[in-house]
C-alpha cells in the first residue's frame, strides 16, 4: 500500500537540486586551512608543555572522512605512550559523551573541537567510513545531504537531544546502500583479507582479526556500477524504508554483515535495546549506536521519515523537506 513510484521526471529534479546543495556544503579551502591550523596548535601546545612525549595529534570524523561542511566541528585524537596524559581522560568529561572527551572553542578559529586521548576505534572507523565514501560517486553527496537534513530536522544530537550521532545516521546509509539490489555498496568486513589486518596498530591485546576490513579503493572502484538508481530515487528509497519498511521492533542495521540483523540473535530482545532503533556498530559488535533514541525519539523519527516521504511522493522541493525545524 506504501509503494509508491516517483514520477522519473520529478526524480531526476530531485537529483539536480541535490547534487546543487551538495555544492553548497562542500567545505570551503579556506575553512580546511582553519582547521589544520588548529591542528598544528593543539600539537604546539601539547608538545611545549610535555616535550620528549611523542605526543601526535590526529584528525579523524568528518575533517578526514570527506562528509564535512564548513560547520563541523573538528575532532582530535591524541597519542602517546606516555601515562600521564592519560590522565586528562579525568579532568574534563563531558556528561553522556561515549568516550570521555575534552571539548573547546577556539577564539582564533571560531571552531569547536573535541579531543580524546587513544581511541584508537575512532581513528578505524573513521577509515572505514572514508573507504565507503570513495566507492561510488552517489556515496558522498547522499549522506552529505542525508546529514543536512538530520540537522536542518534536529535529529542530529545524541548526547542532549535523544536522537542519533552522525556516526549512527552514516552507518543507516551505509547499510541501505549495501542493501539495494544490485547492491552499491559492497561488505567491507567480508572482503577483509591479511594485508588489511594492520587497521589497528595502538592495541596489540584486541581481537584485531576481527576488526580488520578492506581499505582497497582501487579493487572496489565501480562495485556499484550495475546499480542505475539515481540520488533522487535513493532518497525517497532511504526515507520510505524507516517510514514503512524497516521492522523497529525485530531487526537490527548491520554494516558489518551489510543487511537486517534479528534482535533476538543478538540478544537484544531484552532491555533497553528492544524498544530503540538498533544499528551495530561495525567493529564493536555488542554495542548499539541506535541506544541514544530512547522509544519516544523513534516515534519522533518515524515522524519526520513519513513527512519527508510524504513531501517527496507530493513532489515537493529539497528545501522544504529539509526545512529547519521549529518547535512549537
Ligand atoms: P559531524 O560533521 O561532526 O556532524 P562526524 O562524522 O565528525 O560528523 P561526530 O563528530 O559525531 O561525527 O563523531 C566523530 C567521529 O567519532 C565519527 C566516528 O569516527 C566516531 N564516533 C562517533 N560516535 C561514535 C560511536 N558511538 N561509536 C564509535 N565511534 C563513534
Ligand atoms: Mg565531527
Amino acid at each position: 500500500s506504501t509503494v509508491i513510484t516517483l514520477d522519473r521526471i520529478y526524480q531526476d529534479n530531485l537529483s539536480v537540486e541535490m547534487l546543487s546543495l551538495f555544492e553548497e556544503l562542500l567545505p570551503t579551502r579556506e575553512s580546511y586551512e582553519r582547521r589544520m591550523g588548529l591542528v598544528r596548535k593543539i600539537e604546539r601546545l601539547l608538545n611545549t608543555e610535555w616535550p620528549n612525549k611523542d605526543i601526535r595529534v590526529h584528525l579523524f570524523g568528518s575533517s578526514v572522512n570527506d562528509l564535512g561542511t564548513s560547520q563541523s566541528d573538528v575532532d582530535l585524537c591524541i597519542t602517546t605512550p606516555w601515562n600521564g596524559l592519560r590522565s586528562m581522560q579525568h579532568v574534563v568529561c563531558v556528561p553522556r559523551a561515549k568516550v570521555p572527551i575534552v571539548r573547546l572553542s577556539d577564539p582564533e578559529s571560531g571552531l569547536a573541537c573535541d579531543i580524546n586521548v587513544n581511541n584508537t576505534l575512532a581513528l578505524q572507523n573513521t577509515k572505514m567510513i572514508k573507504t565507503y565514501v570513495a566507492l561510488d560517486p552517489r556515496v558522498r553527496p547522499f549522506i552529505m545531504i542525508i546529514k543536512h537534513w538530520t540537522k536542518q530536522r534536529r535529529l542530529n544530537d545524541a548526547a542532549n537531544g535523544g536522537t542519533l550521532s552522525t556516526y549512527t545516521w552514516t552507518c543507516m546509509v551505509i547499510n541501505f546502500l549495501q542493501m539495494r539490489e544490485p547492491p552499491i555498496l559492497p561488505v567491507l568486513h567480508q572482503l577483509a583479507d591479511e594485508k588489511d589486518s594492520n587497521n589497528n596498530n595502538n592495541d596489540e591485546n584486541n581481537d584485531e582479526n576481527e576488526s580488520s576490513f578492506c581499505m582497497d579503493v582501487d579493487r572496489l572502484r565501480g562495485f556499484g556500477d550495475a546499480n542505475f538508481e539515481s540520488l533522487g530515487g535513493l532518497l525517497f528509497g532511504f526515507f520510505r524504508r524507516y517510514a514503512h519498511e524497516f521492522d523497529y521492533e525485530e531487526q537490527v542495521v548491520s554494516v558489518r554483515h551489510g543487511q537486517y540483523l534479528t534482535k533476538a540473535e543478538k540478544g537484544w530482545d531484552v532491555g533497553r535495546n528492544q524498544s530503540s532503533l538498533c544499528v551495530e556498530e561495525p567493529f564493536n559488535v555488542s554495542r548499539n549506536l541506535g541506544n541514544s533514541a530512547d522509544q519516544a525519539s523513534v516515534q519522533g523519527l518515524l515522524v519526520e521519515f513519513r513527512r519527508a516521504c510524504h513531501l517527496l511522493a507530493a513532489g515537493a522541493s529539497l528545501d522544504l523537506v529539509c526545512e529547519a525545524y521549529v518547535p512549537m
